[in-house]
């Protein structure tokens, strides 16, 4: 699939949004380049797929679609079946509060969110899937590696030191996505001076918490947070500026599918925003974008359908050229990959 990027610049569009910070927005919209990283990716991974299921009544995109273990059993397995690397379970929704999604997540207890993850885990892990819990719990989370998740993700950007540990002892990958709050846009929670430095700041801040619990750096993963106290624009910054954070050395994972800013930026023509489920084509246009500058996965809800955008960009990128200096197009190479 994607293989690294070119060198760029970056420059983001203005969008309406909910709330504050547009003036550091308009500093951040130019702030790839000026927060020190270095604007070429040439990294030579393949961009992973991280299909979501949220075992949950209430996630803004799918709540309540696979609550029942069957459903979310059959789901899982047509992501996997569709080329999905990683199946990210979640049994408590992340919802932000705020003017985009309303009241916002409703907390669940412990014991509830176990009953709803854990069979799920335990089947796709018995059947050989790699999976991971989307948690900020660190009694989840155990649980989950015992029953043979293999990552952690972590929403609250390792606030937590106990989940930390629990990531350290099993040795588990982890995901520290930034956020601040509870991911609600606030004056508060949504200023920065730099959106991306700020955020690569905190990544970096929270990737060191991790190491000093005992967390191995190369299991270490770090993701902007996409919609997580940012306003719509400053997720687009930080999209953007995908390279920036690939240029710390750890990998990255990118989450911009069927976001609400995805909506702001890119409405219906009669200026309505389209739903979440009709977020798809700005979906693998921002996936494109992100395994281009070097992301190393990207989470989404349509897998088949990413996987497909993918493998084009790809083949565009490597194998059109080769076509058009009288090569023979690699198509069988990226069937042979699409077979992997
Ligand atoms: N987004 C959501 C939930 N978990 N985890 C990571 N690492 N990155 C994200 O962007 C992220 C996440 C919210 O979206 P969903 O309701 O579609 O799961």
């Amino acid at each position: 699939m994607i293989r690294g990027g070119e060198p760029r610049g970056s420059k983001a569009t203005h969008t309406q949004h909910d709330g504050a910070a547009s003036d550091s927005e308009r500093g951040a919209a130019l702030s790839c380049a000026s927060s020190g990283a270095a604007l070429s990716c040439a990294s030579p991974q393949r961009c992973e797929l991280w299909g979501v299921l949220n075992v949950t009544p209430d996630s803004f995109s799918d709540g309540g679609q696979f609550l029942a273990i069957d459903a979310a059993l059959r789901h899982a397995r047509a992501m996997l079946a569709a080329g999905a690397d990683v199946i990210d379970v979640g049994g408590e929704s992340t919802r932000p509060r705020g003017v985009t999604y309303g009241a916002g997540f409703v907390a669940v207890t412990l014991d509830e969110e176990l009953r709803r993850v854990l069979p799920v885990i335990e089947r796709l892990a018995a059947e050989g899937a790699r999976v991971s819990i989307d948690t900020t719990k660190a009694e989840v989370a155990r649980r989950a590696l015992v029953l043979g998740a293999q990552i952690v993700n972590d929403v609250s950007c390792g606030r937590d030191a106990a989940l930390l540990r629990v990531a350290a002892d099993a040795g588990a990958e982890l995901v520290l996505m930034h956020s601040r709050g509870t991911g609600e846009v606030t004056a508060t929670t949504a200023t920065y001076d730099d959106v991306v430095a700020d955020v690569r700041a905190e990544l970096i801040a929270a990737v060191e918490r991790a190491v000093a619990a005992g967390v191995e750096r190369a299991q270490i993963w770090i993701d902007p947070g996409l919609g997580f106290a940012k306003t719509p624009a400053q997720s687009l910054v930080l999209l953007g500026c995908t390279d920036a954070l690939v240029a710390t050395g750890q990998r990255v994972l990118i989450g911009a599918s069927r976001k609400a800013f995805l909506a702001e930026i890119a409405p219906d023509h009669d200026g309505a925003l389209p739903p979440a489920t009709e977020r798809l084509a700005a979906t693998l246009i921002a996936g494109v974008h992100a395994a281009r500058a070097g992301a190393h996965a990207v989470r989404v809800h349509d897998v088949r359908e990413m996987r497909q955008a993918l493998l084009l960009a790809d083949a565009l990128r490597s194998d059109a050229r080769a076509g058009a200096r009288g090569g023979a197009p690699m198509i069988a190479q990226a069937r042979a990959e699409a077979l992997r």
